[in-house]
Order: C-alpha cells, then sequence, then structure tokens
C-alpha cells in the first residue's frame, strides 16, 4: 500500500519533471531554428561576388582549399623505394623548352627574388648544398608511370639557403624554361614538401640533356607535367602564375 502510495506520487513527479524538460527541449529547438533561419538570411542575403558565391562561403571555400593542399602535400609523404627497384632505363616525355639552342655550360639559374630584383647563381651553388635522394613512383597523366631515382638539394634547403623564407609566404612559386616556352605554377605547400627537390642527378649519374640538365624539378607529389625539366627562371606570387598544362585544360594543381 505505502509503496503503491509512493510509486505513484513518483509518477506524478516523473511526469510533472518530464512535462518540464519537454518544454525546455521545445524552447531550445524554437531557439536554434529561429538562429539558424536568421543566420541563413543573412548569409544567403550578402552581396554576391562577381562569380556569383557570397563572400562568407567564398571565404570558407578558399580556407579549405589552403588546408587541404596543405595536408596533401606538407604533411603527406610519397611512398619511397630501394635502388634496385628503380628502371635503369628511364622513360623521355616531353619536349617543350628542350630546343637544341641551349648551352648548358653557360647556364645560370634566374631567381626572382621580387620583381626587378634577380639572383643569379651557378650548378655549383646548387650542389653545394646537401643531397637529398628520392626513388619513387613517376607518374604522368598519359596513363604510365615507372619508380625512378633523383638526387638533388630540396627546395625547402635551397630557400633557405638563399634567404628567401619570405618569399614562402606567398601562395605559388612560378618556373620557366631558359626559352619561356614551357612553365608551370604550384602551390607553395607543395614545393615545400620535403620530397620536393631541384634535381641535378638521375640514377646516381648526372641528369641527361632531354631529363632536364642542368636542373629540372622532381616534385613527387604532383604528375608529371608539373615536373619542369630545364629551369630558366623561379619566381614567387600571390596570383597563379602561367601554366603550360593547365591552360590547356589540364587540373592545375595536378597533386596525386
Ligand atoms: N621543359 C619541359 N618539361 C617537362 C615537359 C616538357 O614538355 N617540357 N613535359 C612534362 C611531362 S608531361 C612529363 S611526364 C615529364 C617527363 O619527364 P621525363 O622526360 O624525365 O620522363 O616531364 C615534364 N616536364
Ligand atoms: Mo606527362
Amino acid at each position: 500500500m505505502k509503496t503503491q502510495t509512493f510509486s505513484s506520487r513518483e509518477q506524478q513527479m516523473e511526469a510533472g519533471a518530464f512535462k518540464r524538460k519537454t518544454r525546455i527541449a521545445f524552447s531550445v529547438f524554437f531557439a536554434m531554428f529561429i538562429i539558424g533561419g536568421i543566420s541563413f538570411y543573412f548569409l544567403f542575403n550578402q552581396p554576391k561576388s562577381a562569380d556569383n558565391v557570397q563572400p562568407a562561403l567564398r571565404s570558407v571555400m578558399q580556407a579549405n582549399e589552403q588546408l587541404f593542399s596543405r595536408m596533401f602535400s606538407v604533411n603527406r609523404q610519397v611512398k619511397l623505394y630501394k635502388k634496385p627497384e628503380a628502371v635503369p632505363k628511364v622513360r623521355v616525355n616531353g619536349d617543350v623548352g628542350m630546343g637544341a639552342d641551349f648551352n648548358q655550360a653557360t647556364w645560370k639559374l634566374k631567381v626572382a627574388r621580387r620583381p626587378g630584383d634577380t639572383l643569379v647563381l651557378t650548378i655549383d651553388d646548387i650542389k653545394a648544398l646537401p643531397k637529398r635522394e628520392v626513388i619513387f613512383d613517376f607518374k604522368c597523366v598519359e596513363g604510365w608511370d615507372q619508380v625512378t631515382h633523383w638526387g638533388g638539394v630540396r627546395v625547402g634547403d635551397f630557400l633557405m639557403k638563399y634567404n628567401l623564407t619570405a618569399q614562402t609566404a606567398m601562395k605559388y612559386m612560378g618556373m620557366v624554361t631558359p626559352d619561356g616556352t614551357y612553365y608551370v605554377g604550384i602551390d607553395m605547400p607543395s614545393m615545400l614538401q620535403p620530397q620536393t627537390i631541384l634535381c641535378y642527378e638521375m640514377n646516381g649519374q648526372p641528369l641527361p640533356k632531354i631529363q632536364g640538365a642542368p636542373l629540372r624539378l622532381i616534385i613527387p607529389v604532383k604528375y608529371g607535367i608539373k615536373h619542369l625539366k630545364r629551369i630558366g627562371t623561379i619566381f614567387f606570387s600571390n596570383t597563379k602564375p602561367r601554366d603550360y598544362w593547365a591552360e590547356l585544360g589540364y587540373d592545375y594543381y595536378a597533386g596525386l
């Protein structure tokens, strides 16, 4: 009897508490709904930019793009192989900007630190930096790939050595062949990725002429199109540098 009374009282209390909780839950839900609605209204009634996207959405997209490019380039290391796995006969592909009218002996690397201020270096200046070897699976957008072995200087080390760290705050690096006919633009995080090298050796031998001697780019996080052979000029930019294959419709980022 006692127990029953207690139990029914308890049930009443519980029913009261339940009603109260339900009221709170509905109020919270309703408040969230109103806040959400208002935010949505303001977001979508912002003046749109030229490309028809609300600025708040655009900035989120840009932040994501930056975050993703850092995540997939700097933090990500491409799989490396052992020397015997590298092919002895490396395929040659692409000869834009590789004309015969070129003298390796007088070649110099031009680094446009900023407009009107160009640093000029010799191949020995570059070879004086610590040598890094990269053996990775080189992939071309045409559908072939092969494990190849390259040697050179980390772009990061190079930029440090020549006091170009301020330039790494820029969004892109651009590279152009000496004749100006082949050119690439690459996001800074991918250039700073530790496996990216200014390359002067292949299979432990001096880089063959057709493979970009005296200096080419090896950037394992990207498809072959970005591995510019025969570097003439390097520059830095906050806007996308011109890119040979992007202009022909390929993905600008060309990441793997
Ligand atoms: N100067 C220059 N660099 C270039 C090209 C080119 O046509 N000219 N082709 C690119 C492409 S599409 C690929 S797949 C690689 C091939 O490098 P490899 O010839 O050493 O195999 O170089 C890249 N670098
Ligand atoms: Mo390629």
